[in-house]
């Protein structure tokens, strides 16, 4: 090669670096425009304008915190949090007596899955329902006002994590327990479990003009764990399907000891025929609760081999299929119903475990979807064009795919390790397929780091197109295991409680505020007005009380202001007490004055310029 051989080659290479180098400068600030630019539209999907509202609410499940969490979507702001199972001082919650006696001296819960009431399948937006896996309890809140309205313990129960899923109507409200225990609180060893110990579902009902629960009745059932559980549709309205792990009785070392079968099972009970026979009288009565043993019952109960340690079970839209989501097997197993009736109307069972007829596997099970690299599935959601859509826990993201064919359509990332997904209108026979929000165990490092411990995170998925588009994350307190996001249209709310003068213990005009005596009971009617409290109209001071040390003391306070979001509260000074009264309500806070003294009452919640000055003092003459 000679010199201008040699140069001409080193030339070229030259250009040829150059452009390469350019062209990679170029493409890459064409990615960050395109970066910018798709920033800006998943911007634009979310950015709700002043003066503008979400299109709709998310209920979140506030787990061990045992609240329950509103949000808005698309743009996943806050709007309250509404204290279930645990006392909120803020509010008064757990304070004041009604909420105080619905507590039942319960400091906590351990929320995970709510249920919004349902009318022939669809959110009819009146209710919502809770469980607490901690303590045993179901509870319903008033979407009228957001406030809880009833707590209803439950017993025989060792944390009922499978509910709380209400059927077509709303007729029950479904609680199957995770640990199993021998019933009517009866002591048995651990030795015993196999003979002793059941697992138990509560049947509960509502009736939403008392708002309060009944326990219809229990099923009895083998000491597995039932992990979740969803109720059929159209179809399927009268059966409730059940996963269940730990068919290995295993009462140490579950991690290993529960894992042990390449099988468990789905249990499909028919809710119809255990109400039949319950009104026909079969049961045993278990202190009071009628318990039934679906095995007496013909054609109630029967068991469905799955995959081992299944954890969500989810019915499709349209009642023909039930979903079970793998845990320990890296795939979704679709079975059919109309296969599973099939089978049990030609008696084909393959065997009997603790007397409840098995059907087969393959006879029921219609597909199995298995995503390769997707690990973890949990649970499944549902659109409005037949998709599916699976949180994978371990491989941390979401997987579309059609139920009629089983092909995969798409993944996308979530951060980081979903466990629940909630679709719009997601549980209903009509979701409404624009919007997914993944519920994430883990944040990491998406959000400014508060130290060792991090918020739970939710990703906000549009899923209205074929591709699904990550939008968001947002941080969420721990912890959201389960939400549903209905349509804003389904909702309306109060404005303020309607004036009822003969509500117990209300007071509407000023003259009638007054504090009535009875032994050493003392009974305050008052009044909270902007900007003061009237407890006796007759007084010179109308804003004092006094009572005596030891006295009881109860009051009875009525808010006047029939205007939106005038709350007032109530806290008095030193004694560990606050409680509110909204617009139009009464409230009653009761306690002991058992520390003798002058103590301040003042309004807690800010309601006029003049909030500061809404006070008045408790006087506690010493004994
Ligand atoms: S569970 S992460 Cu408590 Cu609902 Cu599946
Ligand atoms: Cu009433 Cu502040």
């Amino acid at each position: 090669m000679n010199r201008t051989t040699a140069r001409i080659i080193s030339g070229v290479l030259g250009i040829a670096l150059g452009l390469l180098i350019a062209f990679v400068f170029f493409a890459d600030l064409n990615k960050g425009e395109e970066n910018a630019s798709s920033n800006k539209s998943k911007a634009e999907k979310v950015f709700v304008p002043y003066g503008e509202l979400d299109e709709y609410y998310m209920m979140a499940s506030g787990g061990h915190s045992g609240q329950l969490f509103v949000y808005g979507v698309p743009s996943m702001r806050k709007i309250r949090t509404v204290p279930v199972f645990t006392p909120d001082p803020a509010t008064g919650y757990g304070y004041d007596d009604k909420t105080k006696e619905m507590l039942g001296g319960y400091t906590w819960g351990d929320f995970h899955h709510p249920a919004i009431s349902e009318t022939a399948g669809d959110y009819d937006g009146e209710f919502l329902f809770a469980n607490d896996v901690g303590n045993n309890r179901v509870a319903a809140v008033d979407l009228s006002n957001f406030h809880t309205t009833d707590i209803m313990s439950l017993p025989n129960m060792g944390g009922p994590h499978a509910g709380v899923f209400v059927t077509e109507n709303t007729e029950y409200i479904a609680l199957p327990t995770r640990f199993a225990r021998p019933l009517g609180d009866e002591y048995a060893p651990l030795d015993k479990y196999e003979e002793e110990y059941k697992g138990v579902v509560s049947m509960t009902t509502f009736d939403r003009e008392k708002k309060k629960f009944d326990l219809a009745y229990q099923v009895v059932l083998p000491p597995w764990s039932y992990d979740l559980s969803d109720a059929g549709k159209k179809m399927s309205s009268d059966w409730i399907v059940m996963t269940t792990y730990n068919t290995e009785f295993a009462t140490t070392n579950q991690e290993i000891n529960a894992s042990q079968h390449d099988r468990d099972y789905i249990v499909m009970m028919n809710w119809k025929k255990l109400e039949e026979a319950v009104k026909a009288g079969a049961g045993n009565d278990i202190k009071g609760t009628t318990m039934i043993d679906p095995r007496d019952v013909k054609g109630a109960i029967f068991a469905v081999p799955v995959a081992k340690s299944p954890h969500g079970v989810d019915v499709t839209p349209d009642g023909t299929r039930f979903i079970a989501a793998g845990k320990l097997a890296p795939m979704m197993t679709v079975f059919s119903f109309e296969k599973a009736f099939e089978a049990i109307e030609k008696e084909n069972f393959k065997e009997e475990t603790f007397g409840i007829p098995v059907l087969g596997y393959e006879d029921v099970m219609e597909k199995e979807v298995d995503p390769p690299g997707a690990l973890g599935p949990l649970h499944t959601q549902f659109d409005d064009r037949g998709n599916a859509f699976n949180t994978m826990f371990i491989s941390s993201e979401v997987v579309k795919w059609n139920i009629e064919s089983g092909e995969v359509i798409d993944r996308t990332p979530s951060y980081f390790s979903p466990g629940h997904a909630s679709a719009t209108e997601g549980d209903t026979v009509s979701p409404d397929g624009k919007w997914l929000v993944a519920l994430n165990k883990i944040a990491k490092d998406n959000f400014l780091s508060v130290g060792p411990s991090h918020p739970e995170s939710m990703d906000l998925i549009d899923i209205s197109g074929e591709k699904m588009e990550h939008i968001m994350a947002v941080p969420v307190d721990p912890e959201p295991h389960y939400a549903q996001i209905i349509h804003r249209d389904k909702i309306n709310p109060i404005k303020v409680y309607e004036k009822d003068e003969d509500r117990e213990n209300s007071v509407w005009k000023q003259e009638d505020a007054r504090i009535e005596r009875k032994g050493n009971e003392v009974h305050i009617y008052g009044i909270a007005m902007r900007s003061k409290f009237i407890f006796d109209a007759s007084a010179e001071r109308q804003d004092a009380v006094s009572v005596k040390q030891g006295d009881k003391v109860f009051f009875h306070m009525t808010n006047i202001d029939l205007d939106q979001d005038i709350t007032h509260g109530f806290g008095i000074n030193d004694y560990n007490l606050n409680f509110e009264v909204q617009p139009g309500q009464t409230n009653t806070l009761e306690f002991t004055a058992d520390k003798a003294g002058v103590y301040p009452i003042y309004c807690t919640n800010f309601c006029s310029a003049l909030h500061q000055e809404m006070s008045g003092y408790l006087l506690v003459e010493p004994k």
